[in-house]
């Protein structure tokens, strides 16, 4: 029997949303569902999770290169999971339907550098929806400080199987250390991102586990991370195993292999090639500070372009929630009718896409990822001001626009 965590009143469309899943795959973020599922977030906001521990990030640059870098890279990976993937169930009660961004939406924000620490820097990001169908995120995390930049691009594959929502997630994320060097002096780092699980759907209280693996390589290692849930290896929920290697030929004089087992929103500790604690997930997390609007930023910003739609969903006025969707979705379908009688194209503002990534292609070989090949965007160096990485001395506690 279908249970509590549904309103009474929208049994109804939630049991025809779930049989639309189920006869249905590919892109999910078009179905109609039920208001109680809606998030008043786009998924244009969701590249900000891989910096909400941000000294985790910076300390990558600290690390000493080799094995003892490509564990920073892992723990500050490890440390993103708990709020890419429980922060909704925590915050609103069960995982929700992000907004489905439009083309051109745009999102900007900082991390500012902590009093505390002035040399740890600020962060910028960047995002921009270079595609609504299928819909595609890319970003860039920069902390020039640091010389630390991410890019990187997200799709997901959707799928149903036996009551669950199965995401495969499509694209890869590149880390450079030492993003303003020489490319000789570069590093990169390749990651891959797990498999996701979308249960409880049946009950009205979605949740996420992660599996399959997903790999780092880069600065002459390989971490291959395994992530398993309830009823697997430990009966817990949310845990992984990682095993760290040499790349052949590279590694440097560092332990052969190093393994790290535990839970990916907690704590997790070696196994292998060391002892100890490899990481405890704490409470504190800081939040990205969206770059105050200015026109420069555009129409498409999104928290500007969703904002009476995010404040019907906050306050339950789900009238205006669904009239100024339906508006901004229509005004989508004439734009594109428009440029296909103009003959044009949307021009996006922040990237260009590439058919390949040679990032992806050589790094990937030698974990013989499948694909072989993966397409790319490239940022074009635009950052807007009142981003970090443009004017280098965003102080702590600034909204970033000054
Ligand atoms: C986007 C990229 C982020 C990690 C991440 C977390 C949650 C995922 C999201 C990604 C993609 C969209 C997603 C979402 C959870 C639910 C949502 C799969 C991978 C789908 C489209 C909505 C399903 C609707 C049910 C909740 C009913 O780095």
């Amino acid at each position: 029997e279908e249970a509590g965590a549904v309103p009474a009143a929208q049994r109804g469309s939630w049991t025809s949303f779930l049989k639309s899943i189920a006869s249905f795959s590919g892109d999910l973020s078009s179905l109609t569902a039920p208001p109680f599922i809606l998030s008043p977030t786009s998924l244009t906001e969701f590249p900000a999770y891989w910096c909400e521990r941000p000294d985790y990030f910076a300390a990558i640059a600290d690390a000493k290169p080799g094995h003892e870098r490509a564990l920073a890279v892992l723990r500050w990976f490890i440390s993103t999971l708990k709020d890419q993937y429980t922060s909704r169930n925590e915050e609103m009660g069960s995982e929700k339907k992000p907004l489905n961004p439009v083309l051109g939406e745009t999102f900007y924000g900082i991390w500012p550098a902590p009093d505390s620490n002035p040399s740890r820097g600020a962060t910028s990001l960047l995002v921009e929806q270079v595609s609504h169908h299928p819909p595609i995120t890319a970003y860039i995390i920069d902390n020039s400080s640091k010389s630390l930049r991410l890019t990187g691009h997200n799709a997901q594959k959707t799928s149903f199987s036996s009551g669950s929502i199965i995401v495969k997630q499509i694209g890869h994320a590149v880390l450079t250390v030492g993003a303003d060097k020489p490319e000789s002096e570069r590093e990169t780092y390749l990651i891959t991102l797990p498999r996701l699980r979308i249960d409880g759907l049946w009950y009205g209280s979605p949740y996420i586990e992660l599996a399959d693996t997903s790999h780092i390589i880069g600065g002459g290692h390989i971490t291959t991370i395994e992530f398993k849930g309830k009823g697997y290896f430990s009966g817990r929920s949310h845990t992984f195993k990682s095993t760290t290697i040499p790349l052949p030929g590279q590694g440097g004089a560092g332990p052969r292999e190093v393994v790290v087992e535990g839970t990916w929103h907690e704590n997790s500790k070696y196994v292998k090639g060391g002892s100890g604690s490899f990481h405890e997930v704490h409470e504190q997390k800081q939040e990205v500070v969206p770059l105050e609007w200015s026109s420069e930023l555009g129409e498409y910003e999104t928290r500007r372009l969703w904002f009476l739609v995010a404040k019907g969903i906050r306050e339950g006025d789900f009238e205006i929630a669904s009239r100024e969707k339906s508006r901004i979705e229509n005004e989508q379908r004439q734009r594109r009718k428009d440029e296909q009688a103009a003959g044009t194209t949307w021009q996006l503002k922040h990237f260009e896409h590439v058919d390949s990534d040679p990032i992806y292609e050589s790094l990937g070989r030698s974990a013989k990822l499948v694909p072989a090949v993966e397409d790319m965007y490239v940022f074009k160096g635009n950052w807007p001001s009142g981003c970090a990485a443009v004017d280098g001395t965003v102080a702590s506690g600034s909204k970033g626009k000054k």
